[in-house]
């Protein structure tokens, strides 16, 4: 679609847009079961990383479309992919994926403008002067096309060396322009799109360390001198052997305080079940500590589709069963999960065995009643239940069916004969016989404990 053709379009399908935002806004209002919803709760965006030949597979799309509010193109906005030759764009796969989005009223985060990876052969071969001129044009040439559509954009994305040296990373960029080529790309973004925010991003720069100190100069640097940057992303790709550093919260916050935003851009951990979850909630719970952190986007929808697929280290598995992982994330953004939905926080399957004990009067005449006590399962199966039934001093009981009775003073407990074993929402009962003595007045019934 031509530069010009996606604006008309984009204004035709405003009031789309605009109703689908509306929906998805209703839809948070109403319950946070998703983690959009639930992250909308806290004011923040939850994204995913998209490709663009997944999106014809129903569950993949469902699954995007129902869990998440923010997309990033996983790679099809990249040089390689948006200018294979030089002043040649190529929109086709970027543009799925932001029509896609914007048809479900999601946002849009741009990955990304400037980078030595993914960078075609004919970039690496310009001279010093051609190659400001061709980043300068590729940077126009895609925020151009995409003006007022991507709320965020990775303008440079890891420009510094990993080790200890706190050094910008080798790269036709830095090799041909030096320092220098950082700012330029910022200043060069901020005229092309004034309205999308302009991140810096990187890895391995989540906790304090030698290369986030040196990223934090930069950023202070840039900020003294007036040189436009918004926000930092933190990639923030976690496994054994680069764990969620200790002082995560505290490194954002530390840019934070510099005066921009910070952005959880494209996390994954992995791991599996509890390990997983956990490390998922520490940085779900440090972003949603410190103000300025707007949002968190996810590495992928699914396990199968991940650039580290055999670390399983997303939300949701090859089947697009929402994992541990993905529970605890929404539990960490105050999400609730949808009813029937095994391991969503107070759902079915959260591990807490309940029961409930209700009491009725079956028959009556006038020296007795039968009793009957109702005992209904709660989230989980049980394959056991007690309860209590305590009845008026005269009265007494003359027999109990479908029950186990032990019985101190007027106090009777309780327990399953044959009946034990009851499935999720479940009922029995059972029932007993008492001679009144007097006294019309009704047992009370204790708390139902399941096992
Ligand atoms: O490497 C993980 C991420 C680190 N930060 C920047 C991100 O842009 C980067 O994403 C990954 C994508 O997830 C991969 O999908 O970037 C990789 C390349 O640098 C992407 O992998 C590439 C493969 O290397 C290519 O062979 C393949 O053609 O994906 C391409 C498209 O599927």
């Amino acid at each position: 679609m031509s530069m010009t053709l996606r604006r008309l379009t984009r204004a035709a399908t405003a009031g789309l847009v605009a109703a689908a935002a509306l929906t998805a806004a209703a839809h948070s209002a109403e319950a946070a079961d998703t983690l959009g919803s639930a992250a909308a709760g806290q004011g923040r965006y939850f994204g995913t990383a998209v490709a663009a030949n997944h999106l014809g597979e129903a569950d993949y799309t469902a699954t995007l479309d129902r869990e998440f509010s923010s997309v990033t193109p996983e790679n099809e906005m990249k040089w390689d992919a948006t200018e294979p030759s030089r002043g040649t764009f190529t929109f086709g796969s970027a543009d799925r994926i932001v029509d896609h989005a914007q048809s479900q009223g999601m946002d849009v985060r741009g990955h990304t403008l400037v980078w030595h990876s993914q960078l075609p052969s004919w970039v690496g071969s310009l001279g010093a002067s051609d190659l400001r001129t061709a980043m300068n044009a590729h940077i126009n040439g895609l925020m151009g096309h995409y003006k007022g559509e991507i709320h965020s954009w990775d303008v440079v994305n890891e420009a510094f060396q990993d080790g200890g040296s706190g050094a910008r990373r080798s790269s036709p960029f830095q090799d041909k322009l030096g320092n220098g080529f950082i700012e330029e790309a910022f200043r060069t973004a901020r005229a092309a799109d004034p309205a999308a925010k302009l991140c810096y991003n990187d890895y391995n720069t989540d906790g304090v360390n030698a290369k986030s100190n040196a990223v934090y100069d930069m950023v202070e640097d840039f900020k003294s001198r007036g040189v436009p940057i918004d926000c930092v992303g933190f990639q923030s790709h976690f496994n054994s052997n680069s764990p969620v550093p200790s002082d995560y919260r505290q490194n954002l916050q530390r840019f934070a305080d510099l005066g921009v935003d910070v952005q959880i851009t494209e996390l994954d951990v992995e791991g599996s079940g509890s390990a997983q979850a956990a490390d998922y909630t520490k940085v779900v719970e440090a972003c949603l500590a410190v103000s300025r952190c707007t949002g968190m986007t996810v590495w992928g929808v699914t396990d199968k589709y991940s650039w580290r697929s055999g670390g399983t280290p997303l939300l949701f598995d090859g089947n697009y069963q929402e994992k541990p992982a993905h529970d605890a994330v929404l539990s960490a953004l105050g999400g609730s999960g949808d009813p029937g939905d095994p391991g969503d926080p107070g759902d079915p399957g959260d591990g807490t065995l309940s029961c409930t004990a209700t009491y009725t009067r079956t028959a009556d005449w006038s020296s007795g009643y039968n009793g009957q006590v109702t005992i209904t399962a709660g989230d989980e199966p049980i394959s056991s239940w007690t309860t209590t039934v305590t009845l008026p001093a005269q009265q007494s009981v003359s027999s109990l069916w479908n029950g186990t009775p032990t019985r101190s003073g007027n106090v009777m407990t309780v327990r399953p004969s044959w009946n034990g074993t009851l499935a999720v929402g479940a009922s029995t009962s059972f029932g007993f016989t008492v001679a009144k003595n007097g006294s019309d007045a009704a047992p009370a019934v204790g708390t139902c404990t399941a096992s």
